[in-house]
């Protein structure tokens, strides 16, 4: 049988950056994001009869690197959870454009995690697949849940996703540089830890903002959310450049937007800037702004805009007899 699910890319309003436990994927701290309405991750999951290895084809080519390596450590993960030594066949659609800046590993292990446990026959509930969605990559976690999203730290079963109530918001995307970046999150996650004498400070203001976050998001305080958006950005940044040697992922484009922003602002167009493992920058804004802020960051890269997206979800499930087109993962 074939099971297809849906997810898209989140982007963190309060970042997760390190890893209490690698092994299973437990961040040091909690994370509060927003998920995305655009560039949806479409994943499919046949199991096969074949012995071996599973398949794994994204975007119409087949993959053999380190990247079906890590789509079978995860399907080894389902596979344990089921009972089942049946290989799959994974065929996945990221629409997320090359260099859009958002990273693909969120919607990409989101909608994988949804797909399988259909595919496999697991029964799992919104929390039990957001803690498996975490194990393909930790962002993804906050990729099951739909709206605004917080990741609790925690133990292994404590540490999930779940969507809390917060003010209609979107977000411009503006896209610096579409090349491949010098060093990935996860080594430079490493690296923060083992050499920033920033990162222990890192550790307990954040977890403090993440409780910031929620209380402005539950009051309904835009103004307070888009502060300690941008304070809680440049705040990673400043942490991930004190490591050595340094990692720099901001570059003097990407400056330009933040002055861009803080310029709207000062004219009176409420909208804070945050930016990821990379020079692309993300800005928050009121869904009635957006084609506003939109249009003043047209000239600063290619710019696009979302509002907030659904949970991850399957679109078909063949061959369990269910109501696939009513189903959501997330019951
Ligand atoms: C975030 N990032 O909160 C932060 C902000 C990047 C900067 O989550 O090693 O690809 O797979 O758990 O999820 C990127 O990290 O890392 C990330 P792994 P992931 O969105």
């Amino acid at each position: 049988m074939t099971s297809t699910a849906v997810a898209h890319p989140n982007i963190a309003l309060v970042k997760y950056w390190g890893k209490a436990d690698a092994d299973l994927a437990l961040p040091a701290t909690g994370s509060v994001s927003m998920g995305l309405d655009v560039f949806p991750t479409t994943t499919s999951v046949t199991l096969t009869g074949q012995q071996g290895h599973d398949a794994f084809t994204l975007n119409g080519r087949v993959v053999d690197d380190g990247a079906l390596v890590r789509v079978e450590r995860f399907l080894d993960l389902v596979r344990e959870l089921a009972g089942s030594d049946a290989r799959a066949e994974v065929v996945s659609d990221n629409t997320v454009p090359t260099g859009a800046g958002l990273a693909s590993s969120a919607s990409g292990f989101a909608a994988l995690a949804v797909a399988a446990a259909d595919a496999y026959g697991l029964d799992l509930s919104a929390r039990d697949l957001s803690r498996l969605a975490r194990r393909g990559s930790g962002s993804a976690t906050r990729s099951i849940p739909g709206g605004v999203s917080v990741w609790h730290a925690g133990d292994d079963q404590a540490s999930f996703a779940e969507t809390v109530p917060a003010p209609p918001m979107a977000m411009v995307v503006v896209t610096i540089d579409d090349g491949p970046k010098e060093i990935g999150s996860r080594e430079a996650m490493r690296r923060t830890i083992a050499t920033s004498p920033f990162y222990p400070a890192w550790v307990t203001s954040t977890t403090v903002t993440v409780d910031d976050m929620l209380a402005a998001c539950a009051a309904g305080d835009f103004t307070r959310i888009g502060e300690l958006t941008e304070s809680n950005a440049l705040r990673m940044h400043a942490t991930i450049e004190g490591a050595f040697p340094p990692i720099r992922y901001l570059n003097s484009r990407s400056v330009a937007v933040f002055d861009a922003v803080a310029a709207m602002r000062a004219d009176g167009l409420e909208a804070y800037a945050t930016a990821d493992a990379g020079p692309n920058v993300v800005v928050l804004c009121r869904p009635e702004d957006r084609a506003r802020v939109a249009s003043a960051l047209d000239g600063y890269g290619a710019v696009i805009e979302s509002g907030t997206g659904p949970a991850a979800h399957l679109l078909r499930s063949e061959g369990s007899g269910e109501n696939p087109e009513a189903e959501e993962s997330t019951r």
